[in-house]
């Protein structure tokens, strides 16, 4: 119930029913309102997938209608209440379940759901874990929980080698916080953990390729199957599939494209921060003159949360005339996959969620990194460390629900000096072009006949057939 979760998960819906499994995709109406292209298309397609509105239990807990996504949320306040609401779905799903003929085989739930644990176990079925993080990231936050770092930890700030990975990884306590590891919410953070490790198996949007070390000693830690089945955004390349992936675009698709199409190869650098970062209108404007000083055209997305007069107005007055046809803002939800997948494009500044950053990788296209909060400076890690894809902004400190106001944490300079380094016509960025190129083409073949995603989705499929096969035959139905 956050963009990036929703995503990946529809994708996953609708690959396992590429191959002819049925399934249940359950939401709450605000979420499948927003998912509604996709959800439509699929139907069209004849594929065997159901959409399942569970109403939300907001009243019971508080909560304004309507905020069913944590993107509606402005501050960490509502969240526990929004945690409570989704726990409170367990009866609503199990009743539905138990109605089901079929019986379920199977359930797939994101982190964020451990009170699914539950219901597997009510209904007797097998319960996967879904991550759509990488196992670089996922091993990294294991490991660190494992070795008890930050048991005697005081400065949350002191850098620290990360323990038991075959590369000398350095983060901080505050970049690479677990998976709800904030004061208040201890709890939480037990029962996600407690849900991992008794999954019957996790499965993860990445691909063996890409961190074949990683995924095999994430696999040793938990003791389990991990199976690798993406990248998630392969399943559709139609322009028209890539341009309706997650909500609406805010431009006319064929508008964007030329406008791309205007451009030198690998010459335009894209600017996003995914659907939860807030820009401050001085860190928005100093992202602006970095861009134009940097003499590279760009594509910008603003979010509409980070319109506001102050930067319309100065973007009018300035920007737009000085740099004109040089800069494609987009205000509001990018064709994201679809602007990526275009020649032109160069570089991507980004804040390094994993849908966005796999995205990037998949396109074969070189990264700016400005993690921001989550898993996103584990992520930089990898993009820039492990994979030497990507050329990091050197931003240290974590920011949660938006910027100060007034506060800039990347100046102008910092952002120019980035974009010249990952466009750069010297050995070092062909270099780092050439590595995100290969990454690029093993991500398709990943996905095609024979790759190693496909693969994996097949064993995946038949592990919990046979698994329900025989549990039914030992009920004695
Ligand atoms: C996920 O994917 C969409 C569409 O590809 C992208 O525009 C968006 O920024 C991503 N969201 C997050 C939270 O990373
Ligand atoms: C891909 O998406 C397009 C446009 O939405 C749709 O017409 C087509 O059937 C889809 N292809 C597959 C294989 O799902
Ligand atoms: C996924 O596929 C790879 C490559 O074919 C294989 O080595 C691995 O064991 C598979 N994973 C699972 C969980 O079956
Ligand atoms: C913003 C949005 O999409 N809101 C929708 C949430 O879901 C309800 C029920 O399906 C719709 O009525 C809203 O328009």
């Amino acid at each position: 119930m956050a963009q990036g979760h929703m995503i990946p998960m529809v994708d996953l819906g609708l690959l396992l029913a590429d191959r002819g499994v049925s399934v249940s995709l359950i939401t709450t109406p605000f979420n499948a309102s927003r998912i509604r292209t996709t959800i439509d298309q699929a139907r069209e397609a004849g594929l065997p997938i159901r959409f399942v509105e569970l109403p939300f239990p907001f009243a019971e807990v508080g909560l304004p209608e309507g905020l069913e996504n944590i993107d509606a949320a402005t501050s960490m306040e509502p969240m526990s209440a929004f945690f409570r609401a989704t726990s409170l779905l367990r009866r609503p799903l199990e009743q539905y379940l138990r109605e089901q003929s079929p019986y379920p085989s199977c359930i797939i739930s994101d982190l964020c759901h451990p009170w699914t644990l539950e219901v597997a176990r009510n209904l007797q079925v097998p319960r996967l874990t879904f991550f759509s993080i990488c196992c670089f990231t996922l091993l990294c936050i294991h490991n660190i929980w494992y070795y008890k770092v930050y048991d005697d930890m005081p400065d949350e700030h002191e850098s620290f080698v990360v323990p038991g990975l075959a590369e000398r990884i350095e983060v901080t306590k505050a970049q690479a916080p677990g998976f709800f590891d904030m004061p208040g919410w201890e709890k939480m953070a037990e029962e996600v953990r407690e849900a991992e490790f008794a999954a019957d198996g996790i499965v993860v949007n990445s691909f063996r390729d890409l961190e074949p070390i990683y995924i095999e000693s994430y696999q040793k830690a938990m003791q389990k199957k991990v199976w690798t089945v993406g990248p998630f955004s392969l399943r559709n390349k139609s322009v028209a599939a890539m341009a309706a992936r997650g909500n609406r675009a805010s431009i006319d698709t064929d508008q964007c494209l030329s406008w791309l199409d205007s451009k030198k190869p690998m010459s335009v650098v894209y600017v996003s921060f995914g659907s939860l970062t807030k820009m401050n209108p001085s860190q928005l404007m100093e992202i602006c003159l970095g861009l134009e000083a940097s003499n590279h055209p760009f594509v910008l997305v603003i979010k509409k949360s980070e319109t506001s007069e102050k930067v319309e107005e100065w973007m009018a007055a300035g920007l737009e005339e000085r740099i004109g046809s040089r800069a494609l803002v987009i205000r509001g939800w990018s064709p994201q996959v679809m602007i990526l997948s275009h020649p032109s494009v160069g570089g991507f500044m980004t804040h390094c969620g994993w849908n966005s950053t796999l995205e990037s990788i998949t396109a074969g296209v070189p990264m700016i990194t400005w993690p921001h909060f989550a898993d996103q400076f584990l992520n930089e890690r990898m993009v820039v460390d492990v994979l030497r894809i990507g050329v990091s902004l050197g931003v240290k400190e974590p920011t949660y629900w938006g910027t100060e106001a007034g506060h800039s944490a990347v100046s102008r300079d910092d952002v120019e000096r980035a974009v010249r380094n990952v466009m750069d016509e010297g050995e070092e960025g062909r270099e780092r072009r050439l590595r995100a190129k290969e990454l690029g083409e093993k991500a398709k073949e990943a996905m095609e006949e024979g790759g190693s995603s496909r693969a994996n989705m097949t064993h995946l499929i038949e592990h919990y057939t046979r698994h329900a096969m025989e549990s039914m035959e030992s009920n004695g139905d």
